[in-house]
């Protein structure tokens, strides 16, 4: 049993722990999430990129698993984001985390269902917009992030948020040990979300050659795909993310290839073509070196940060927010 560590993140979202599993397209499926929530967190749903129909299953899968909270995320570049935000009102999910845009046409939707909504953000206004929209916490996810990203590090975007909103701010990108969680509390967040120590556990059900390529990487073996195109995304150094960044020299002339070449990239990676996939990874894979399951990975990271004085920064964090709320 995780030891219990305490912020207006578990009080929003009744978890015991703060403690949020990031949605990874096309991986993070009912069988992650609900490790996670049953372990004390929040698992998310990626629903990014699937069927209306496989997103149901999942939900009713993880409810099915887990009696405690669960989410899903929604990727606001898909182009069934708009019929998703409705299936995800119906059926009431704890928690919808939005990634890459703004969930404003949502929001009242969403709110009206009861559902907490969690934007995630990569810049300091977006985080204000989110707020007066009456988001009840922003995610803010920093460059060292997987997947697609902004410019900000972690280190220069979660104070910057925390000065600018009142709302609870979750900090992403950049953590996946016990230093990392103490160190988000030192800043003024009051969660992390992870998405990369995640992916290796045991309830994730991506490839073992893709899990593999995570617990080899060093610091430098990830590279950011997509800033020609302006979708920038993290991905592990590999056949496709070398070539990608090649052609991206000449966008004129090699658009039409790369289009070609990203179609399929996260599934390929997913099933296992660990050279031809995009592999998305955050920076962190480097600190990532043992097969664990979920509830290993928060018990340890939970007794890692408290031995770092978690639960004393957890608390100046509230109470710094209290004060500015004051
Ligand atoms: O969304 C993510 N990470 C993702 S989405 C994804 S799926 C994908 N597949 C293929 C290629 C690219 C992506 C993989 N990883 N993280 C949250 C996030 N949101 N990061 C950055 C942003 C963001 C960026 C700009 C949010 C809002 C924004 O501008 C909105 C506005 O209105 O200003």
């Amino acid at each position: 049993m995780t030891a219990a560590l305490n912020t207006r993140v578990t009080e929003l979202l009744g978890t015991e722990v703060p403690i949020i599993q990031g949605a990874m397209a096309r991986i993070a499926d009912a069988s992650l999430a609900s490790a996670v929530s049953e372990a004390g967190g929040l698992g998310i749903i990626a629903c990014g990129g699937a069927p209306l129909d496989w997103v149901e299953a999942q939900i009713a899968e993880a409810r099915s698993r887990t009696s405690k909270p669960i989410g899903a995320n929604v990727m606001l570049m898909d182009p069934n984001a708009g019929e998703l935000a409705k299936l995800l009102a119906e059926l009431k999910v704890d928690v919808i985390t939005t990634g890459a845009g703004s969930p404003a046409n949502y929001m009242e939707m969403w709110k009206e269902a009861g559902i907490k909504v969690i934007p995630v953000v990569a810049s300091t206004a977006l985080a204000v917009r989110m707020e007066r929209l009456g988001a009840d916490a922003v995610v803010a996810e920093g460059t060292e992030s997987g997947g697609h990203i902004g410019e900000l590090t972690t280190m220069a975007l979660v104070p910057s948020v925390v000065d600018a909103v009142k709302i609870p701010v979750i900090a992403a990108g950049g953590v996946a040990d016990g230093r990392g969680l103490a160190a988000v509390f030192a800043l003024g967040a009051e969660g992390v979300q992870m998405g990369t120590r995640f992916l290796t556990v045991e309830e994730c059900t991506v490839a073992d050659a893709y899990k593999e390529r995570v617990l080899a990487a060093k610091d430098s073996d990830t590279i950011v795909t997509g800033r020609g195109s302006g979708h920038p995304a993290r991905c592990l150094k590999n056949k496709f993310s070398r070539a990608v960044r090649k052609l991206e020299g000449d966008m004129a002339k090699n658009g039409d290839e790369l289009e070609q070449m990203y179609l399929g990239s996260l599934r390929r990676a997913v099933e296992g073509d660990v050279e031809n996939g995009s592999l998305m990874s955050g920076q962190v894979a480097a600190l990532v070196h043992e097969r664990k399951t979920a509830a290993e990975v928060i018990d340890e990271l939970v007794r890692e940060a408290c031995a770092l004085g978690a639960r004393d920064l957890a608390e100046m964090a509230r109470a710094n927010a209290a004060r500015k709320r004051a």
